[in-house]
């Protein structure tokens, strides 16, 4: 993969239809050479639309590119592998099955809301975990890609949370509960996430900015930054150290799904 993109802004695209940029034909699928980023959709039972917008992106838009990679909070909660018998959790599963039939290369990254999937449904579902970060070449540039709640470090009390939750040994316990305690967990948990965000600034809940400084840095100034988490779709134009370094941060599904598209021309957010 390569990009010719200069800052990652306003670039034209060619669409993904087949009569722009078909260069590969899988299983009877045109094919055009680009990779779809999206985060944070919380699929669950009790919000079939938003299922269904993503079901049919799968089927319709996903399946003509060459990846596609979910960069956390692909479910709203994930209570653990056990829970892959569940039929909404067949239901997705289902999909990105059809999707890899057609050959689309799936890559999830946790969100703080699902980082409990393991390789049970990796394998169910034939999608690639991936670390988070993760750098990429993205069509000849370097990209760093990464949930985003680690980088929220004014967030205090959700930083101490997720130290406590991310441990092996914590998880390895909860896990050792049966799933319906460990829903019921998760039930009071997600009640006073949202009662403490109420209580928070917009500003602690955003990225903390030296923190993404800091983190552009530790990875050699990466051209291109991709994280989801804030819901607060934009692209931003870093100049570190001399580096030009656009952060694209991606959109949520609550109302309309989102993504983001790049090709050898660049990148560009996408609404359906
Ligand atoms: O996801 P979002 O954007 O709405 O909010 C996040 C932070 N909240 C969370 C909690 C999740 O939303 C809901 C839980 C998901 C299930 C995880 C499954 C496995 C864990 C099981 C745990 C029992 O991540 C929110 C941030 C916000 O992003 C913006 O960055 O502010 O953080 C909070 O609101 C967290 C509170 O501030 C702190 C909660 C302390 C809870 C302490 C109890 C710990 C004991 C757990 C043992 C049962
Ligand atoms: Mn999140």
């Amino acid at each position: 993969m390569s990009i010719k993109d200069k800052s990652g802004q306003d670039s034209e695209l060619s669409d993904l239809s087949c009569s722009q940029a078909c260069n590969q034909v899988t299983s009877s699928i045109c094919k055009s050479d680009s990779a779809l980023f999206i985060s944070d959709l919380h699929l669950c039972a009790t919000r079939p639309h938003i299922t269904a917008a993503f079901l049919d992106f799968l089927r319709n838009i996903a399946i003509k590119a060459q990846s596609l990679y979910i960069l956390g909070d692909l479910f709203e909660y994930w209570a653990g592998d056990d829970d892959i018998d569940d039929p909404f959790h067949q239901q997705v599963i289902a999909a990105f099955n059809k999707a890899a039939e057609g050959g689309l290369q799936v890559y999830f990254m946790h969100g703080n809301r699902d980082f409990l999937i393991a390789q049970r449904f990796c394998q169910s579902a034939r999608i690639t975990l991936i670390q988070d970060p993760t750098i990429i070449d993205l069509y000849g540039k370097k990209a760093l890609l990464s949930h985003g709640d680690d980088l929220c470090t004014d967030d205090l009390m959700y930083q101490t949370f997720r130290r406590q939750v991310r441990d092996d040994q914590w998880q390895a316990e909860f896990l050792s509960q049966s799933l319906a305690q460990r829903k019921k967990q998760i039930e009071a948990i997600r009640n006073r996430s949202e009662q403490e965000k109420s209580q928070k600034s917009a500003e602690i809940m955003d990225v903390n900015a030296e923190a993404v400084s800091a983190l552009l840095k530790t990875y050699g100034y990466p051209e291109l930054m991709i994280h989801g988490h804030t819901h607060r779709p934009k692209q931003h134009a870093i100049n570190l150290a001399g580096h030009k370094i656009t952060r694209w941060v991606l959109g949520d599904w609550y109302e309309q799904g989102s993504y983001l598209v790049c090709n050898q021309q660049g990148c560009q957010d996408v609404q359906l």
